[in-house]
């Protein structure tokens, strides 16, 4: 079952029938000490409604803040290896991906998320940019995995790889978060066959595809999340992206006008245009 926030409200779609919730804030939903079962009890008790336009869904975020983990595949930790060769990366990189301790950091409030359909950004002081397709956890004040969504990490590859203490500066920026369109509410985790899939189109042809299996991802969702809240609270609870397993190639750059789409199959597709 999916959940969606839109402008004329938050639903729930399960198989192809959308119900609205009446009078639910997103927090509000977020904040159930049992979503899973909340949502089943709003199923059983509400007849089907028509479901929302797309071009009102809206990022599913209000007060969550927004993590990300980094280095969780070995083809970002070839690919930040490689970008940072010439300016003294060192070994950084492949230390943190066989270390036990991850790497997490702060992605975005709600305020630079955008959703499906809306405008990603580049930074203007950036040469080399790239989104990043990931796996997006939805955690509630309790630390439970609630749900799954798709999350764009869009990266600014030169200034991370000029100084890793720039990576605040490569990672956070208006619109530099995107994630959508909807959360998968589940209380397993996605099977390890689950594909995330990439595509940019530019100019109206296919420029880049590439698409990375969750059996890559070389730690499991619960350890990042317990890592996240160690010594850390989240009384709105949070996402925390998961990384991403698929970097286009090094001359690649992404422009205004190209189109992104990320497919992880068992929630949705996620759509934005560079602005
Ligand atoms: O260490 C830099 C960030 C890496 C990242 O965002 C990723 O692997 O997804
Ligand atoms: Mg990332």
């Amino acid at each position: 079952m999916r959940i969606y926030r839109t402008r004329t409200g938050c639903y729930i779609e399960q198989n192809g029938a959308y119900f609205l919730i009446p009078d639910v804030t997103w927090d509000d939903l977020v904040l159930q000490d049992d979503l899973l079962g909340f949502c089943h009890s709003i199923i059983a008790s509400s007849s089907s409604s028509s479901p929302p336009a797309d071009a009102d869904i809206l990022p599913p975020i209000q007060s969550q803040e927004v993590w990300a983990a980094g280095v969780t595949y070995f083809r970002s930790r070839s690919a930040r290896i490689e970008e940072s060769k010439g300016t003294g990366g060192g070994d950084f990189y492949d230390r943190v991906y066989h270390a036990e301790r991850p790497e997490i950091f702060f992605k975005a409030t709600g305020r630079r998320v955008v959703g499906h359909g809306d405008k990603v950004r580049i930074r203007s002081d950036a040469k080399w940019s790239v989104p990043e397709p990931e796996m997006t956890l939805l955690i509630n004040p309790k630390g439970t995995i609630v749900g799954y969504t798709i999350g764009n990490d869009m990266s600014s590859r030169d200034i991370e790889g000029e100084n890793p203490l720039y990576l605040p500066q490569a990672k956070i920026y208006d619109c530099s978060c995107s994630l959508g369109p909807c959360v998968l509410v589940s209380s397993d985790p996605l099977p390890l066959q689950t594909r995330i899939e990439i595509e940019i189109v530019r100019a109206g042809q296919l420029h880049f595809t590439g698409a990375v299996q969750l059996a890559e991802l070389k730690r499991d969702s619960a350890t990042l999340a317990s890592y996240l809240f160690r010594d850390n609270s989240f009384p709105m609870g949070c996402f925390l992206m998961t990384g991403t397993g698929v970097v286009p190639p090094d001359d690649f750059t992404l422009l205004s006008g190209d189109h992104i789409r990320i497919v992880i199959d068992s929630i949705g597709t996620l759509v934005n245009v560079v602005a």
